[in-house]
């Protein structure tokens, strides 16, 4: 049994939580053992996403907090930031990435916690070995999400919609916290379906329904669809899924780049990407938001020079080492802007010092306010992988 929903193509909506369409039967046989003949849609994909990740597991370890708006993140006079909001304080306007004093301006009646990265680090592994015990490819993505390939699996009879009801039961045993499932054939419609009927949902986008649940999609709701590539997109008429797929792969290319290709496979309902079993650090950073606003230059290349270095220490615990580094600033407007830099050789921490007020130089920032710095460094490799002229000369 298909769930409607608002008029939407049919997706089959298996929450166990919020009063959603609850069909247990459909789910199960939703990605059955189901032939659709087509090279992308035979892989099961499952995407887990914790609901309110930091604010549930503030709530969980101090009952006192339930039913109460709650805000994990910065202290408002250190300019803080919200990490997240429970649900209670979503409904009030609080989000993520907010600056405190706006969210408490919101919802001033909300509970202010600062994270507990310990914690939440220590239940965020508790959760990657409960999805490892399901599937062998398991791709954290952050602390509170993954995506897991069950294609072929034997558990549950192979159903990969009874495999996620199963995680979820086991989560919230394990941990006492909710996640939201989405299962489909690819990542794109898997982390699409994990968001759709949160908290606490289950969420199924067969492959009969895939092409069908992209054509009613907002632009705005596609996987790497920021806001400023949707507003170009509704520029060119572009609302929904159907919108875009009017647009040929060559077409997009020329309005968005070489990405313009990757939109023209979503719109199709395509994504080609594996579950990738372990998932390399791609960049290491810090940033700092100033409780007031600075202009001194000195002090600001002292803070950035202490970011590189903490930067480069972390990278070296872990034997690694970075050929780019990306600086950050953003004024008291609140806008914001990155320099670049990429290298041949890995950056040591003499040369990046002397390459982060070269960075900081090129900005040129002319004395205005900061609000914020920092610095990243990417390209990341092992030590042992960095190419040593002296060792490895071609002659
Ligand atoms: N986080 C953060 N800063 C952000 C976004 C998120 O520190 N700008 C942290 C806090 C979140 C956690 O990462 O709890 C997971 O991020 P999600 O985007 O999955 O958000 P939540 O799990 O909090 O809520 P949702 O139920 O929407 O997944
Ligand atoms: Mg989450």
């Amino acid at each position: 049994m298909l769930a409607k929903k608002g008029g939407q193509s049919p997706i089959l909506f298996c929450g166990n939580g919020g009063g959603k369409g609850l069909s247990a039967p459909a789910c199960e046989a939703a990605l059955g053992d189901m032939d659709f003949g087509g090279k992308l849609v035979d892989r099961k994909i499952i995407h887990i996403d914790m609901d309110a990740f930091y604010a549930s597991v503030e709530e969980r370890d101090n009952p006192t907090l339930k039913g109460k708006p709650v805000i994990v993140g910065g202290q408002p006079e250190k300019r803080g930031v919200v990490a997240t909001a429970n649900y209670v304080a979503r409904k009030f306007g609080v989000h993520s990435a907010m600056p405190t004093v706006t969210a408490l301006r919101h919802c001033p009646q909300a509970i202010l916690i600062t994270p507990r990265m310990d914690v939440y680090r220590s239940v965020s592994e508790e959760i990657m070995g409960i999805l490892r015990r399901y599937a062998q490819a398991v791709e954290p993505l952050s602390l509170d999400e993954a995506y897991l390939d069950v294609s072929g699996s034997s558990l549950c009879s192979g159903s990969a919609t009874q495999i996620a009801r199963a995680i979820k039961a086991d989560i919230a045993k394990t941990t006492r916290l909710t996640a939201s499932a989405g299962v489909s054939y690819n990542k794109f419609l898997a982390k699409t379906a994990s968001g759709m009927n949160k908290p606490d949902g289950l969420t199924v986008i067969p492959p009969t329904e895939g092409a069908s649940f992209v054509q009613q999609l907002p632009i705005g709701k596609f996987y790497g669809i920021g806001k400023a590539t949707e507003a170009k997109m509704r520029q060119l008429g572009v609302i929904t899924g159907a919108d875009l797929l009017k647009f040929s792969a060559r077409e997009l290319t020329f309005y968005f780049g070489s990405i313009g290709s990757w939109y023209a496979m979503l719109a199709r309902g395509e994504d080609p990407r594996e579950v990738v079993i372990s998932r390399e650090r791609k960049s290491q950073g810090c940033e700092m938001t100033f409780a007031q606003d600075v202009t001194d230059r000195d002090f600001m290349l002292k803070v950035l020079y202490e970011q590189v270095h903490a930067t480069i220490l972390k990278l070296e615990k872990k034997q690694l080492c970075a050929k780019s580094m990306t600086i950050k600033i953003k004024y008291d407007n609140f806008k914001q802007i990155t320099r670049t830099k990429s290298f041949s050789e890995p950056l040591n921490l003499t040369a990046a010092l002397e390459q982060v007020e070269i960075l900081f130089d090129k900005a040129d920032n002319h004395g205005k306010a900061v609000r914020l710095l920092g610095v990243t460094l990417s390209h990341i490799q092992k030590q042992s992988d960095a190419k040593q002229p002296e060792l490895w000369r071609e002659d």
